[in-house]
């Protein structure tokens, strides 16, 4: 039996071919359902075979690889994070998480090492909610926690996301049968990078996450009345924009005031958007964030509020739904103690981080414990094409990872 170890090459070129598989020439944008989506998902089906796993589609999209335990059918330690991206992201962002789990069961595959449970490895088809205003779509479907109603979502182009669904060659119907049994999964654990600058300042390469903080999500629709620039006066407008403006302002304010809460406007429409007329409508987003849902949903209320005056004062129509809820996910004690011993044994010391960003794991969670290893990003820039990290440390993250995965004892759940 070779003592074969996870190739930091493969996986880096493996993040490469993933990062140009894009809608965006020259930069990297991969929604949900898409072309690249499908181009993606059989790159990676065939990385899972060759790695010694059987490997399919499942109800929603997802990518699902399977090794078996010692004997077939035995309950799984689930792996894996996103496929999707953000629009002109970076290469590594979910990615790498699929593919360094695919890596370390090859590693396994090629020693002949079974394990006495199964290895599973699940790129997810939506994480980000980039094309549907719903994010976490395909962990939630294994969580069995998927909502039917997001299927009459709509993209840019007036798309469906049922119709979106069907094109892909799926029954928006059956999205139920990607849900998993509690009794089949042990666990969830995924690799993820940081992006954030703390592994980075503190000269670290992997860390283990505690928790994953909470957040909300908006989409607010302001209507004015469309005017022309040159005769309606200053005093008698019902400006859609500026009325959004003082909202933006007043989110940046409100999340501006305590230190764990982060507030973002990161998509702003003007209509009907002409130099020479009064906006009428007005679409945004609101993103709110802490890692204590307490102060998070206060400052959501707080804005509210905001808004709702500011709305009352211009004379505009406010319109608001919420996108998205999710509490804070706490990772699983004797998952972060197992992540810490393969840290710990690499020679890494022990570095526990909460993460700012979200994960597939806020989903998972419904459905088994979850744990997390971040890798180090470099100047903590993520969602962005200047997204970056080293060889090295994907050395080091996968030879932790394959260490957590042969060492993983689920008798230590509580
Ligand atoms: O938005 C997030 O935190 C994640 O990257 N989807
Ligand atoms: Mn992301
Ligand atoms: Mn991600």
């Amino acid at each position: 039996m070779s003592a074969a170890m996870p190739d930091a090459q493969r996986i880096w070129d493996h993040c490469a071919a993933l990062g140009r598989l894009s809608e965006l020439e020259g930069g990297l944008t991969r929604v949900f359902l898409s072309r690249e989506q499908q181009a993606a998902n059989d790159l990676v089906l065939g990385w899972m075979r060759a790695a010694g796993m059987s490997a399919r589609l499942d109800a929603i999209g997802n990518v699902v690889g399977r090794y078996e335990g010692e004997r077939p059918g035995l309950p799984c330690l689930m792996m894996g994070s996103h496929l999707d991206t953000v629009r002109d992201a970076g290469k590594y962002d979910g990615m790498l998480g699929v593919v360094a789990a695919i890596e370390c069961v090859r590693a396994l595959h090629a020693r002949g090492r079974r394990l006495p449970f199964a290895l599973e490895v699940v790129g997810f088809a939506d994480e980000e909610g980039t094309r549907f205003n719903a994010t976490l779509l395909g962990s939630r479907a294994v969580a069995g926690t998927f909502k039917a109603e997001v299927l009459d979502n709509v993209d840019q182009d007036g798309v469906s996301m049922r119709a979106a669904l069907r094109a892909f060659g799926l029954d928006p119907e059956k999205i139920g049968a990607a849900a998993r049994r509690r009794e089949d999964v042990l666990a969830y654990a995924e690799l993820h990078i940081e992006q954030g600058p703390v592994l980075e300042a503190e000269g670290l390469a992997v860390g283990v996450v505690t928790a994953i903080n909470g957040a909300t999500r908006c989409a607010v629709e302001i209507d004015g009345i469309a005017g022309h620039a040159g005769t309606v006066p200053m005093s008698l407008r019902q400006d859609a924009l500026a009325a959004a403006a003082e909202c933006v302002l007043a989110i940046e304010r409100r999340c501006g005031a305590e230190p764990e809460l982060v507030g973002t406007v990161g998509k702003l429409e003007c209509l009907p958007g002409a130099v020479n007329v009064v906006p009428g409508k007005v679409r945004f987003t609101i993103d709110i964030r802490a890692p204590r849902d307490p102060l998070r949903l206060a400052a959501v209320d707080d804005v509210l509020a905001a808004m709702k005056a500011i709305a009352a004062r211009r004379n505009v129509r406010l319109g608001v739904t919420k996108t998205h809820e999710g509490g804070v996910a706490a990772c699983a004690p004797w998952l972060m103690d197992q992540i810490g011993a393969a840290i710990a044994a690499e020679g890494v010391p022990v570095r526990r981080l909460p993460s700012g960003a979200g994960h597939d794991g806020m989903a998972i969670i419904d459905l088994t414990d979850i744990g997390m290893l971040f890798v180090r990003c470099e100047k903590g820039i993520s969602h962005n094409p200047a997204e970056a990290i080293t060889l090295a440390d994907v050395a080091t993250a996968a030879r932790v990872w394959l260490r957590f995965i042969e060492n993983f004892d689920p008798s230590r759940k509580p």
